[in-house]
Protein backbone atom coordinates (compact mmCIF):
# COMPACT_ATOMS: atom_id res chain seq x y z
CA UNK A 1 0.00 0.00 0.00
CA UNK A 2 0.83 3.37 -0.57
CA UNK A 3 1.48 5.92 2.06
CA UNK A 4 0.96 9.74 1.84
CA UNK A 5 2.25 11.88 4.60
CA UNK A 6 0.82 15.19 4.24
CA UNK A 7 -0.61 18.27 6.12
CA UNK A 8 -4.63 18.22 5.38
CA UNK A 9 -4.98 21.86 4.71
CA UNK A 10 -1.73 22.01 2.38
CA UNK A 11 -2.46 22.20 -1.48
CA UNK A 12 0.97 20.47 -2.52
CA UNK A 13 -0.25 17.83 -0.12
CA UNK A 14 -3.60 17.71 -1.94
CA UNK A 15 -2.05 17.19 -5.61
CA UNK A 16 -0.45 13.46 -3.71
CA UNK A 17 -3.79 12.44 -2.66
CA UNK A 18 -5.79 14.13 -5.53
CA UNK A 19 -3.13 11.96 -8.72
CA UNK A 20 -3.90 8.89 -6.97
CA UNK A 21 -7.48 9.50 -5.95
CA UNK A 22 -8.29 10.25 -9.80
CA UNK A 23 -6.40 7.30 -10.71
CA UNK A 24 -7.97 4.70 -8.54
CA UNK A 25 -5.00 3.85 -6.26
CA UNK A 26 -5.43 3.15 -3.05
CA UNK A 27 -3.70 4.95 -0.20
CA UNK A 28 -2.95 5.26 3.33
CA UNK A 29 -2.85 9.05 4.89
CA UNK A 30 -0.47 9.72 7.16
CA UNK A 31 -1.55 13.08 8.70
CA UNK A 32 1.63 15.54 9.33
CA UNK A 33 1.24 18.88 11.15
CA UNK A 34 4.01 20.91 8.96
CA UNK A 35 3.02 24.11 10.66
CA UNK A 36 3.64 22.41 13.61
CA UNK A 37 6.90 20.82 13.36
CA UNK A 38 6.29 17.20 12.61
CA UNK A 39 8.50 17.41 10.00
CA UNK A 40 11.36 18.34 11.62
CA UNK A 41 11.89 15.19 13.82
CA UNK A 42 14.51 13.36 13.18
CA UNK A 43 12.00 10.66 11.87
CA UNK A 44 10.24 12.38 9.63
CA UNK A 45 14.01 13.91 8.22
CA UNK A 46 14.86 10.24 7.70
CA UNK A 47 12.27 9.86 4.60
CA UNK A 48 12.76 13.25 4.00
CA UNK A 49 16.11 15.46 4.44
CA UNK A 50 14.12 18.26 3.30
CA UNK A 51 11.88 18.28 6.05
CA UNK A 52 8.57 19.08 3.76
CA UNK A 53 5.29 17.39 2.83
CA UNK A 54 4.07 15.58 1.08
CA UNK A 55 6.18 12.09 0.58
CA UNK A 56 4.59 9.16 -0.45
CA UNK A 57 6.11 5.93 0.58
CA UNK A 58 5.62 3.09 -1.81
CA UNK A 59 5.26 -0.53 -1.13
CA UNK A 60 8.87 -1.18 -1.31
CA UNK A 61 9.82 1.58 1.07
CA UNK A 62 10.91 3.86 -1.80
CA UNK A 63 9.99 7.44 -1.17
CA UNK A 64 8.76 10.31 -3.77
CA UNK A 65 9.56 14.25 -2.45
CA UNK A 66 8.39 17.07 -4.13
CA UNK A 67 4.63 17.68 -5.01
CA UNK A 68 5.06 17.81 -9.06
CA UNK A 69 7.54 14.81 -9.02
CA UNK A 70 4.62 12.90 -6.89
CA UNK A 71 2.38 14.00 -9.89
CA UNK A 72 4.50 13.15 -12.44
CA UNK A 73 5.38 9.97 -11.07
CA UNK A 74 1.49 8.69 -10.26
CA UNK A 75 0.24 10.00 -13.51
CA UNK A 76 2.07 8.08 -16.00
CA UNK A 77 0.31 6.24 -18.35
CA UNK A 78 -3.01 7.78 -17.49
CA UNK A 79 -4.52 10.82 -19.16
CA UNK A 80 -3.76 12.91 -16.37
CA UNK A 81 0.00 13.13 -18.48
CA UNK A 82 0.17 13.52 -22.26
CA UNK A 83 2.91 11.32 -23.17
CA UNK A 84 6.77 12.45 -23.91
CA UNK A 85 6.88 15.17 -26.54
CA UNK A 86 6.03 18.93 -27.00
CA UNK A 87 1.97 18.02 -25.27
CA UNK A 88 4.18 16.72 -22.09
CA UNK A 89 6.83 19.62 -22.39
CA UNK A 90 3.91 22.33 -22.00
CA UNK A 91 2.78 20.09 -18.46
CA UNK A 92 5.99 20.69 -17.63
CA UNK A 93 6.26 24.60 -18.28
CA UNK A 94 3.25 24.81 -15.87
CA UNK A 95 4.25 22.33 -13.25
CA UNK A 96 7.85 24.64 -13.20
CA UNK A 97 5.81 27.98 -13.38
CA UNK A 98 3.94 26.58 -10.28
CA UNK A 99 6.55 26.22 -8.29
CA UNK A 100 8.57 28.89 -9.11
CA UNK A 101 6.25 31.85 -9.87
CA UNK A 102 2.56 30.97 -8.40
CA UNK A 103 3.07 28.60 -4.77
CA UNK A 104 5.92 30.90 -3.37
CA UNK A 105 3.34 33.50 -2.70
CA UNK A 106 -0.05 32.72 -3.13
CA UNK A 107 0.70 29.53 -0.49
CA UNK A 108 2.93 31.32 1.65
CA UNK A 109 -0.01 34.57 1.55
CA UNK A 110 -2.52 31.88 2.52
CA UNK A 111 -0.40 30.43 5.52
CA UNK A 112 0.35 33.38 6.82
CA UNK A 113 -2.95 34.84 6.67
CA UNK A 114 -4.84 32.41 7.33
CA UNK A 115 -3.04 29.26 9.64
CA UNK A 116 -0.35 31.15 11.16
CA UNK A 117 -2.28 34.36 11.28
CA UNK A 118 1.04 36.04 11.34
CA UNK A 119 0.39 38.30 7.94
CA UNK A 120 0.73 42.01 9.90
CA UNK A 121 3.91 41.07 11.40
CA UNK A 122 5.93 40.32 7.90
CA UNK A 123 4.69 43.11 6.20
CA UNK A 124 7.12 43.33 3.13
CA UNK A 125 6.38 40.04 2.66
CA UNK A 126 3.02 39.96 2.16
CA UNK A 127 3.48 43.03 -0.09
CA UNK A 128 5.78 40.78 -2.25
CA UNK A 129 3.47 37.61 -2.13
CA UNK A 130 0.64 39.77 -3.32
CA UNK A 131 1.97 41.47 -5.68
CA UNK A 132 4.07 38.12 -7.37
CA UNK A 133 0.36 36.44 -6.66
CA UNK A 134 -1.67 38.81 -8.41
CA UNK A 135 1.14 38.38 -11.52
CA UNK A 136 0.94 34.90 -11.85
CA UNK A 137 -2.69 34.63 -11.59
CA UNK A 138 -2.48 36.97 -14.29
CA UNK A 139 -0.42 34.46 -16.74
CA UNK A 140 -2.97 31.84 -15.71
CA UNK A 141 -5.76 34.56 -17.02
CA UNK A 142 -4.08 35.36 -20.38
CA UNK A 143 -4.13 31.11 -21.23
CA UNK A 144 -7.68 30.70 -19.43
CA UNK A 145 -9.75 33.15 -20.78
CA UNK A 146 -9.75 31.53 -24.41
CA UNK A 147 -9.05 28.12 -23.24
CA UNK A 148 -10.61 25.13 -21.46
CA UNK A 149 -7.15 23.74 -20.09
CA UNK A 150 -3.75 24.78 -18.97
CA UNK A 151 -2.62 22.60 -22.18
CA UNK A 152 -4.13 21.82 -25.41
CA UNK A 153 -3.97 18.00 -24.08
CA UNK A 154 -7.28 18.38 -21.79
CA UNK A 155 -7.20 17.99 -18.01
CA UNK A 156 -3.81 16.78 -17.00
CA UNK A 157 -1.94 17.22 -13.70
CA UNK A 158 -0.96 20.80 -15.04
CA UNK A 159 -4.36 22.31 -14.07
CA UNK A 160 -4.24 20.04 -10.58
CA UNK A 161 -0.78 21.58 -9.61
CA UNK A 162 -2.39 25.25 -10.62
CA UNK A 163 -5.66 24.47 -9.03
CA UNK A 164 -3.87 22.99 -5.75
CA UNK A 165 -3.66 26.62 -4.37
CA UNK A 166 -5.66 28.57 -6.70
CA UNK A 167 -8.94 27.33 -5.71
CA UNK A 168 -8.08 28.67 -2.11
CA UNK A 169 -6.33 31.72 -3.20
CA UNK A 170 -9.66 34.01 -0.80
CA UNK A 171 -7.55 32.37 2.09
CA UNK A 172 -4.34 34.98 1.00
CA UNK A 173 -6.27 37.70 0.22
CA UNK A 174 -6.68 37.28 -3.92
CA UNK A 175 -10.07 37.83 -5.19
CA UNK A 176 -9.85 35.00 -8.17
CA UNK A 177 -13.39 37.41 -9.17
CA UNK A 178 -10.92 40.00 -10.89
CA UNK A 179 -9.89 36.86 -12.84
CA UNK A 180 -12.71 35.44 -14.67
CA UNK A 181 -11.08 32.69 -16.82
CA UNK A 182 -9.42 31.32 -14.05
CA UNK A 183 -12.62 30.96 -11.94
CA UNK A 184 -14.45 29.80 -14.53
CA UNK A 185 -11.10 26.89 -14.67
CA UNK A 186 -11.71 26.59 -10.96
CA UNK A 187 -15.43 25.51 -11.37
CA UNK A 188 -14.88 23.51 -14.63
CA UNK A 189 -12.29 21.23 -12.80
CA UNK A 190 -14.08 21.12 -9.51
CA UNK A 191 -17.08 19.61 -11.71
CA UNK A 192 -14.88 16.67 -12.94
CA UNK A 193 -15.68 13.46 -11.67
CA UNK A 194 -13.34 12.57 -8.70
CA UNK A 195 -12.12 16.08 -8.21
CA UNK A 196 -12.24 16.99 -4.30
CA UNK A 197 -11.39 20.63 -2.70
CA UNK A 198 -9.44 21.46 0.18
CA UNK A 199 -10.83 21.70 3.50
CA UNK A 200 -11.50 25.36 4.26
CA UNK A 201 -10.16 26.91 7.96
CA UNK A 202 -13.04 28.18 9.64
N1 LIG B 1 8.43 22.13 -3.28
C1 LIG B 1 7.77 21.35 -2.26
C2 LIG B 1 7.21 22.29 -1.21
C3 LIG B 1 6.60 21.51 -0.05
C4 LIG B 1 6.27 22.42 1.10
O1 LIG B 1 6.56 23.62 1.14
N2 LIG B 1 5.65 21.80 2.10
C5 LIG B 1 5.26 22.51 3.28
C6 LIG B 1 3.79 22.25 3.55
S1 LIG B 1 2.82 22.85 2.22
C7 LIG B 1 6.08 22.00 4.45
O2 LIG B 1 6.21 20.80 4.61
N3 LIG B 1 6.65 22.91 5.25
C8 LIG B 1 7.38 22.54 6.42
C9 LIG B 1 8.71 23.26 6.49
O3 LIG B 1 9.12 23.89 5.50
O4 LIG B 1 9.32 23.19 7.54
C10 LIG B 1 6.65 20.51 -2.89
O5 LIG B 1 6.07 20.95 -3.88
O6 LIG B 1 6.38 19.40 -2.39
Amino acid sequence: MIAVYGAATSGNCWKAAQILRLTGQPFDWVETDSNGGATGTSAFLALNPNGKVPIAVLSDGSVITESNAILLHFAEGTLWLPPPGLARTRVYEWLFFEQYSHEPYIAVARNLTTYLKTADQFPERMAQCMARGAKALGVMERRLSGHEWLTDAGPTIADLALFAYTHVADEGGFVLADYPGVAAWVARLSALPGMTTLRRAR
